[in-house]
């Protein structure tokens, strides 16, 4: 247990170093879990498995990965091991699934959003103002209706093990505060031009929005609001900042338009080449890594958009009413996207949220 806590420690130590800035990069995490459960002694093969990541090693992505790949470790006595390879290194989300199939790479952790590629029914959760709470947003998570999409990878040479936190996307930009659809709008002036996910419903937000939507892979949002090409983006704040977005934006606006989750798949042809016991070892440890996950997420979030503040950003929050105003504004999302994604699945992941929130 020791040798667990020391690798940990180490971990969160070398990132603050790395980054040299006065500011901490992360805020007072929970410690992992413990590693329980039974050791695989015997010598079923041994695999290193090597995870690509779109987000920067201070994300809770990050360090939920490498709680993943301790687990994986402890429990085969070193003969499964875990190599990450964050910011995207090996390619953007589309690029890592396609990898996945082709057996170029073991595991990646896409949005879902990305994933709709392979799975029309996850752009379930690119509609706007879904989930308005974390509670209602877990509940979800776990649930059947949510978990049977993951089954719906089957065939696509990926395999889909469990739900972790990307998080409530909020939006940023280079050029004015945003109060309202209005200010994205622009009226008299032009509308931002905002990067999208690529995503059709997520492209159909930003329409609705007045915004010139732009979609683009995730590793190009920074050089791109660096430039000038585009004006904003959107995503929780503990990815804006571990990808220091707040460099190149001045302005923040807490929306919540969206909570995207992140789905821990890995490929067929690595999956195929594990004894079943290892198989069952790693759907284990990726449910554990997901709980793990959407602690950390949580525990950066609110911390995230103080730091960020303290760091210069503009951020404005925006009451009940301002929040009324962008919701009334995106309603034709779902006029035009709730048939095509199938009616009853919206229906039925809006009563368990309904259920959550008359708890
Ligand atoms: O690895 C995850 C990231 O690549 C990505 O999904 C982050 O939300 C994201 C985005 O905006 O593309």
């Amino acid at each position: 247990m020791h040798a667990i806590w020391r690798r940990t420690l180490t971990l969160a130590g070398t990132a603050t170093l790395t980054l040299g800035v006065a500011h901490a990069q992360t805020p007072d995490l929970s410690a992992p879990p413990p590693i329980e459960g039974e050791v695989i002694t015997e010598d079923l093969g041994s695999h290193t498995i090597r995870v690509g990541l779109g987000l920067a090693e201070t994300s809770p992505l990050y360090i939920s990965t490498q709680h993943f790949g301790n687990i994986l470790s402890e429990r085969t006595e070193g003969r499964l091991t875990v190599n990450v390879f964050p910011n995207s290194q090996l390619g953007d989300d589309a690029q890592m699934m396609e990898m996945l199939q082709t057996g170029s790479l073991d595991m990646t952790i896409p949005s879902t959003s990305p994933a709709t590629t392979y799975v029309e029914e996850l752009a379930v959760f690119d509609l706007p103002f879904l989930l308005p709470t974390r509670e209602a947003a877990v509940a979800v998570l776990e649930s059947d209706a949510a978990l049977d999409l993951l089954d719906k990878f089957d065939g696509t040479g990926i395999k889909a093990f469990a739900y972790h936190e990307n998080g409530y996307r909020q939006l940023t930009n280079s050029v004015r505060p945003v109060e309202s659809p209005d200010d994205v709008a622009g009226l008299d002036v032009s509308g931002l031009t905002i990067r999208t996910m690529e995503n059709p419903v997520q492209l159909s937000i930003w329409e609705a929005l007045g915004a010139n939507p732009t979609p683009m892979a995730f590793g190009e949002v920074f050089s791109a609001m660096e430039q000038g090409v585009i004006d904003g983006q959107e995503n929780p704040w503990s990815t804006i900042l571990t990808s220091n977005f707040h460099e190149v934006q001045d302005y923040g606006s807490e929306t919540r338009h969206v909570y995207t989750p992140f789905i821990i798949m890995m490929s067929e042809r690595t999956w195929d080449r594990l004894d079943p016991a290892y198989q069952e070892l790693v759907e284990e440890a990726a449910r554990e890594a997901a709980a793990y996950e959407i602690q950390l997420a949580t525990e950066y979030d609110d911390w995230s958009r103080n730091q960020l503040e303290e760091r210069g950003m503009q951020i404005t929050r925006l009451d009940d009413d301002q929040i009324a105003a962008f919701q009334d504004a995106v309603q034709p999302v779902y006029e035009e996207w709730a048939p095509r994604i199938g009616e009853d699945l919206v229906a039925e992941i809006q009563q368990i949220v309904a259920d959550t929130m008359n708890d």
